[in-house]
């Protein structure tokens, strides 16, 4: 902390990282000059409130002369690439994001889990576990609490979910386990290639004591480094079949049934493999597993069983906001539910479509497009239909939906085009959903 006492410090981005950053420095008596390039940044309110002593530059970036401060401690939602940013790294200038600050100032072990699905998910079973087992746990990260704010609190142990714009920034994080979770197209607006998204991830296992990878996904694997597997169909941690039960195992050895556990859905038996895997270095009872496995039912937003009326089911995904997560909510949701009436659209940022193909022909008897992207999905399926809202959408494929029927909100795309965010968006379908089956 002297170092940074000593130097003139610039906090870019003032959403949840930014306060973060702000709030820490200002806890050790340093003040940071404040730049976004928002004219009003979610927390402008706060810093009028709670710092006016700060500087604070809002409004576009080409005004703030970056290259004049010493250390820009910048947030996850700027590139490095923006062309302020990047002339001031040319200048010299040390560029890092609130994690880095972050390890380099935490001597508590960190579990960091990420991917392009299923990462918050796992790291909040993952804190369950830990706090059955009776453990302090400090969550955060991408999950939504800014890492920075959980240091001056007194865990055993920190989870942090991290996003590859995250990564991009993180240098010395030192990891007592981490993982890979997976890898399809993601923010394909942000990254030159597909390439350049898995190698932001793949920082994650830079200094990982315990790596954990996805058997099936050769993405997350690491030439330099070893590490243990999670697969469903195959993997140091697997689910195996004994006596015609089917069990979370380790090397042949039977952990838990898998019925012990409340979340559904084949890719949620993944994510159990995947907390199991990444806890191992911490020797955990088997107990402190299975209570935080049959308590947990999943967080909203993710496969939500919203309603079951007159046969037919409503599940509420609003958080696939990328083709890998709807494909995963076609292929779990299946094998119980029979037929899915698909409901698609919003932001696609620039992802391929072309993986839903298949899923989409084998599950669904219709597609429902709407938002930005909506005419995007509609080639991919015989019977699609573009429609101007949500609620048109939920409306007709209710009109068309029989007994045995699924209606799936997992748009695959972000919901920024319509909504404030994910949250919103699946909030509304479950309301249109209430009013619709009239409960
Ligand atoms: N922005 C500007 N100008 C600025 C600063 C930001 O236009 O000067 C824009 C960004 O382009 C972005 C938005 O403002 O569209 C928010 O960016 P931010 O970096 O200020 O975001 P925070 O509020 O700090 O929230 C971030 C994560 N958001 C992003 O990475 C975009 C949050 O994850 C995370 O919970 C939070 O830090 C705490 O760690 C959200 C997210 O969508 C949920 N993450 C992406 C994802 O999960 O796919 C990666
Ligand atoms: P993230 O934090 O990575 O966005 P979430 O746990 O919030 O992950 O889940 C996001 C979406 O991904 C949801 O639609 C969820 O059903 C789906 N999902 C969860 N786990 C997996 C997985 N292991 N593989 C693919 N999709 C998954």
């Amino acid at each position: 902390l002297n170092v940074l006492k000593n130097k003139n410090i610039t906090v870019l981005g003032l959403g949840v990282t930014g306060l973060g950053i702000v709030r820490f420095l200002l806890s050790h008596n340093i003040l940071p000059r404040i730049v976004d390039s928002r004219p009003v940044p979610p927390g402008a309110h706060w810093l009028a409130e709670n710092a006016p002593e700060c500087e604070a530059v809002f409004g576009p970036l080409a005004q703030a002369s970056l290259s004049s401060t010493d250390m820009i401690i910048i947030s996850p939602g700027i590139a490095l690439y923006e062309a302020t940013v990047a002339s001031a790294i040319s200048d010299g200038v040390e560029v890092i994001g609130d994690i880095e600050l972050f390890a380099r100032l935490n001597d508590k072990p960190v579990i960091a889990v990420t991917g392009s699905n299923g990462k918050s998910t796992v790291v909040t079973l993952a804190a369950q576990v830990l706090t059955q087992a009776g453990m302090k746990v400090g969550l955060g990260g991408n999950i939504g609490t800014a890492a920075l704010d959980l240091l001056h609190q007194d865990y055993d142990v920190f989870v942090l979910e991290l996003s590859s714009f995250q990564l991009e920034t993180t240098h010395s994080l030192y990891c007592t386990s981490a993982m890979i979770l997976n890898i399809t197209e993601d923010h394909m607006d942000r990254y030159p290639d597909f390439a350049a998204y898995c190698a932001a991830k793949q920082r994650i296992y830079k200094h990982t004591e315990h790596l954990v990878y996805n058997a099936a996904d050769k993405n997350t694997f690491n030439s330099a480094q070893q590490g243990v597997s999670v697969g469903l169909s195959g993997g140091d941690y697997q689910v195996a079949k004994h006596r015609g039960e089917y069990y979370f195992s380790v090397h042949g050895q039977l952990l838990l049934p898998v019925s012990c556990m409340a979340l559904q859905g084949k890719h949620n038996q993944f994510n159990a493999l995947a907390v199991m895997a990444l806890l191992a270095p911490i020797s955990l009872p088997a107990s402190a597993f299975e209570r935080a496995f049959a308590q947990f039912k999943g967080l909203a937003h993710r496969c939500q069983l919203v309603a079951d009326v007159q046969g037919i089911k409503y599940f509420n995904d609003s958080k696939a906001t990328n083709v890998g997560a709807t494909v995963a909510a076609l292929e779990s949701l299946e094998a119980e539910h029979g037929k899915i009436i698909l409901i698609v659209g919003g932001d696609a940022k620039g992802a391929d479509l072309s993986p839903l193909t298949e899923p989409m022909k084998k599950h669904c008897k219709a597609i429902y497009g709407f938002g930005k992207d909506g005419s995007l999905f509609l080639s991919l399926h015989r019977y699609s239909h573009l429609v101007a809202t949500l609620e048109e959408a939920v409306k007709q494929a209710q009109a068309i939906a029989s007994n045995g029927d699924c209606i799936l909100l997992a748009p695959a795309c972000a919901s920024i085009d319509m909504y404030p965010n994910y949250m919103v968006r699946g909030e509304e379908f479950c309301r249109l959903v209430g009013e619709i089956t009239k409960w």
